[in-house]
């Protein structure tokens, strides 16, 4: 390692961090050229289907009039080597003749997995993998744990008072929030980065939630509601925009042989039932994982309530947390209690990486679980 190695590469993952929420279900990858303590160039992959990182940095360093002869390149992630929706980085940067190429973290894709590295190496380019790999390993842990596994990451999100309540009970008609705009606003990032999201028939059933994103352009977020018994409401939001976002229902075996008539309402309507039939040892839960995993979701948000949150809890699926808690106490005017659900897990969990953030006031208590960051080896 030399001596400002770390400092370009947080500079690197400071430029990746700006493509969260667009890149998805891609990683998150920053690139920083030096050259004789200069930086000569910077970029960044800025959404899906586009240039990746190196390209970027590239062009720049072009446009500014330098040349990337003999400088030393940082980047995140480890640069492909293959035909993707671009052509492979690792072509541009050995033409482009730095001298040395130093990388964060691995790309623990099929069509990577030190590929890349090796294809630096054997163009006589020295390469230094490994510097500032925990940040770089927390920046993608969905994208490295998909790459890796082919599972999906889930990410639990609730808003709750202080003594736990996640809705108002009192009925005024108009809806009651219990996190403040910009709490709200900060969730749409979230679901931005995610591929499906998925809630509990009760959310519906209380809410009439619409569960849209504005996600990257060519990007849908399918809408997921868990509704064992087909309790949905045929002139409910979510069915009513079936067409335009994927609505995916997971229902059991048991009640579309009962209810056949409903279910075919429910599919005329433009939503897919996602049947699980009791399997023994295979929860619904993973079931559903398993089954959104294969269709190449990457994340998955859950927005609750408080049965959904602890059922994935319970079934060990949860990788990361966030927690809005605003600062009110509802007492007997609050319903959805956290606490009485969660009472029920029989393992403490203490987050990792935590991080804290405040939203005029709501605060937001962001972080992994430990499960999450053992598999990223960042425990
Ligand atoms: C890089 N730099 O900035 C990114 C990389 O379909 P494509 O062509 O966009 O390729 C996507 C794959 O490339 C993705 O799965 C990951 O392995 C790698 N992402 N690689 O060298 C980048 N975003
Ligand atoms: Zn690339």
């Amino acid at each position: 390692m030399k001596p400002d190695d770390e400092k370009y590469m947080q500079g690197a993952l400071k430029l990746a961090r700006r493509g969260i929420g667009s890149v998805e279900p891609n990683p998150a990858v920053g690139c920083v050229i030096v050259k004789g303590n200069q930086i000569a160039g910077k970029g960044w992959h800025r959404k899906f289907g586009a240039p990746h990182a190196e390209i970027n940095a590239l062009e720049d360093c072009k446009n500014l009039g330098l040349s990337p002869e003999s400088s030393t390149i940082y980047v995140t992630l480890e640069p492909c080597s293959h035909h993707g929706k671009t052509p492979p980085c690792t072509d541009a940067i050995i033409e482009s003749r730095p001298a040395r190429v130093v990388v964060a973290a691995i790309d623990p894709s099929e069509h990577a997995n030190g590929a890349g590295i090796q294809r630096l190496r054997d163009a006589g380019i020295e390469v230094e993998t490994g510097i500032c790999e925990t940040e770089a390993r927390l920046l993608n842990g969905p994208f490295l744990k998909f790459a890796a596994t082919g599972r999906c990451w889930t990410i639990l999100k609730w808003a709750q008072t202080i003594d736990g309540k996640l809705a108002w009970a009192d009925k005024t008609g108009e809806r009651r929030w219990i996190s403040n705009e910009f709490s709200r606003k900060d969730v749409q990032t979230l679901r931005k980065r995610a591929q499906a999201i998925v809630v509990g028939i009760n959310t519906i059933l209380t809410d009439d939630p619409l569960l849209t994103a504005r996600p990257a352009k060519g990007k849908t977020l399918t809408r997921v509601v868990l509704d064992t018994r087909l309790s949905i409401p045929l002139d409910c939001q979510l069915l009513a925009t079936a067409q335009k976002a994927p609505v995916l229902i997971l229902t059991s075996r048991r009640t579309v042989e009962t209810e056949p008539h409903r279910a075919e309402q429910i599919r005329s309507k433009g939503a897919e039932l996602l049947i699980f039939a009791d399997t023994p040892g295979l929860s619904n839960l993973h079931f559903l994982i398993d089954e959104l995993s294969e269709r190449g979701v990457a994340q998955l948000l859950v927005e609750g309530g408080p049965t959904v949150i602890a059922s994935f809890l319970r079934e060990r699926l949860a990788d990361e947390f966030s927690v809005y808690i605003s600062p009110l106490i509802l007492g007997g005017r609050g319903k959805a209690d956290i606490a009485a659900p969660l009472a029920q897990l029989t393992e403490s969990l203490a987050l990792r990486h935590v991080n804290i953030q405040s939203f005029h006031g709501d605060v937001c208590i962001r972080g992994l679980s430990a499960q999450a960051a053992e598999e990223l080896s960042i425990l």
